[in-house]
């Protein structure tokens, strides 16, 4: 199907007719005039309910974003990505990271080949070192167990490891701990060691291409480290180090017998790896059967990603209205709040999930884009933001729409505190949306010259997610949930959401400057006059 530039969209132009109309209703309004609201506005399923009623919506806005949503080619680009096209057009692959949570019976083929039993195939070999491990049958050069296991990684290959590992950490072998390295930054890998002994510890450098000059150079660092540790024999690396990768040449170079190499392929992109052997450290950390369920829970969201109709398709649902906001109210930020501890890295997982995906500024096409694609995604686990940031959402001059999260049960009951935690995600989503009015301050009592600063006004949009219990099944679902609607978005923009050239640029530039720093004779300088008084500045110093 041919798809028409986004503003020549028969439904970019209702909409943005209907923009006018909606920019100057209240919540308020919406909510007094239909008592079913809530009910037509959420949907449950997968175990999660999805209340997105408190948006600024009508089913008018709806049918408009689900049609925008066809007329976009959405579910001829959901097909291409599970039937493996190459849709990743700046980096001529497959984006196969569903085949990554495949059942084993499942087919799914990458150039005429069905990767499934690759897959597979891996997630065995992991789990039969992970329960090596964890039993003690594995043993460190010296004989002793490994207590220690150390992620070495960065970007895609450090932050899915440690959301996971944070988020299901009431799941994890307490007598090991895990610790992550991913900053070029020595002192990342400094209090990373500090205080563990080498003959416990193992690590797992995670790379896929294994060239990354940040996890390199934490990768001889530690190499360095353990060697110092244990006499420096050399035949403790392979006790010690275990990698996984896609590049097995630069795998042996470093030292690491490939028998203890964990493998993945280029159609899983970084950001979209944690179900990969790049989650060797979540299995070390959770056992197999409960990342399995982990991936049985991304395979759900998966399935009702590519098979539920539009209207009930939750990935579909809020990736419009994240777009609705976006491009129609000019919104330029999204707030991910979990209430959950557990989820603490939950927003910064998704900063990468949704901004190296989204922030790109030309169609696939390669033609500069003429209306705004990524929003910027943060956030902070409730209640702490509320006692900061929620100032801005509630009274400043910007709309932010917030996606509030919250488990109905707790992992850990103690006392009243989850009704407490609870009791405020409903309030804060109340408060936003219905705000609190002039009169209904000075009916409180409040002189007059106060009424202003304590006035609310409301009609700030939110979506709640609703879920039964943290388990690995629900994180599963709700990173499978945000990664499709990336998806969704990325389709309507019409950009390749699965590359990053800005990214790799970052890889390039540093390369340069490194010798410059490092030289021991002065170095022809030919940058800017700003960079070249640094670097100028910094040897000095040095
Ligand atoms: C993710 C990005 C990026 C990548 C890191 C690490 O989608 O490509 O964050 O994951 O740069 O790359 P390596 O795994 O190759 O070291």
């Amino acid at each position: 199907m041919s798809v028409l530039h986004l503003r020549q969209r028969p439904a970019w132009g209702l909409l943005a007719a209907h923009y006018q109309k909606m920019k100057g209703l209240h919540l308020k309004q919406l909510f007094g005039e239909d008592a079913k609201r809530a009910e037509r506005f959420t949907v449950d399923a997968v175990g999660i309910f999805f209340d997105y009623s408190k948006n600024r919506i009508t089913d008018e806005t709806m049918k408009l974003l689900l049609q925008l949503a066809q007329e976009s080619g959405l579910r001829e680009q959901i097909d291409a990505m599970f039937r493996g096209d190459k849709i990743n057009v700046s980096e001529e692959r497959s984006v196969l990271h569903v085949a990554l949570r495949a059942p084993r019976d499942a087919t799914i083929l990458h150039d005429g080949h069905n990767v499934v039993p690759d897959v597979h195939a891996v997630l065995d070999k992991m789990a039969d070192f992970a329960n090596r491990v964890r039993s003690g049958a594995w043993k460190g050069h010296t004989g002793k167990r490994i207590r220690n296991v150390v992620n070495i990684g960065i970007g895609g290959s450090d932050l899915g490891p440690v959301m996971a590992y944070e988020a299901l950490r009431h799941y994890s072998e307490r007598s090991m701990s895990f610790r992550f390295v991913s900053n070029v930054d020595g002192t990342d890998f400094a209090e990373a060691v500090h205080d563990l002994d080498p003959e416990e510890t193992l690590f797992i450098i995670s790379s896929k291409t294994f060239t990354t000059l940040e996890t390199m150079t934490n990768a001889h660092s530690a190499r360095d480290w353990l060697l110092a540790g244990l006499k420096g024999e050399q035949s403790a690396i392979a006790k010690h180090f275990v990698a996984v990768s896609t590049n097995a040449s630069e795998v042996a170079k470093f030292g690491i017998d490939t028998a203890n190499m964990f493998g993945f392929w280029d159609w899983v992109g970084g950001r979209y790896s944690m179900d990969s052997a790049i989650g060797l450290s979540t299995m070390l950390a959770i056992g197999p059967d409960n990342f399995r369920a982990m991936l049985g829970g991304f395979h759900e969201m998966d399935e009702h990603f590519r098979t539920t109709p539009f209207e009930r398709n939750l990935p579909v649902l809020m990736g419009l209205l994240a777009l609705w906001y976006n491009d129609f109210f000019g919104a330029q930020t999204v707030a991910v709040l979990p209430y959950e501890q557990y989820l603490k890295r939950f927003p910064a997982y998704l900063q990468q999930l949704t901004m190296e995906s989204n922030g790109k500024h030309v169609t696939t096409a390669g033609v500069p884009v003429d209306y705004d694609t990524g929003p910027i995604y943060w956030g902070e686990p409730g209640t702490n933001g509320q006692h900061s940031f929620y100032q801005l959402i509630h009274q400043g001059t910007r709309l932010i729409p917030c996606d509030f999260i919250a488990f109905i049960q707790t992992l850990n009951p103690v006392g009243r505190h989850h009704d407490m935690l609870i009791a405020n995600v409903f309030a804060q989503t109340e408060a936003l949306a219905f705000g609190k009015t002039a009169e209904e301050v000075k009916a409180e009592g409040t002189p007059d010259w106060l009424v202003p600063h304590r006035v609310f006004e409301g009609n700030r949009p939110s979506n709640t997610l609703l879920l039964d219990r943290l388990t690995p099944a629900t994180l599963g679902r709700l990173v499978a949930l945000y990664e499709h609607s990336v998806f969704t978005q990325g389709v309507i923009w019409q950009i390749d959401s699965f590359d990053q050239w800005g990214v790799e640029l970052g890889k390039v530039l540093a390369q340069r400057i490194i010798p410059q720093l490092e030289s021991g004779t002065e170095p022809k300088l030919e940058h800017d006059s700003s960079t070249n008084a640094l670097i100028r500045r910094y040897r000095k110093g040095r």
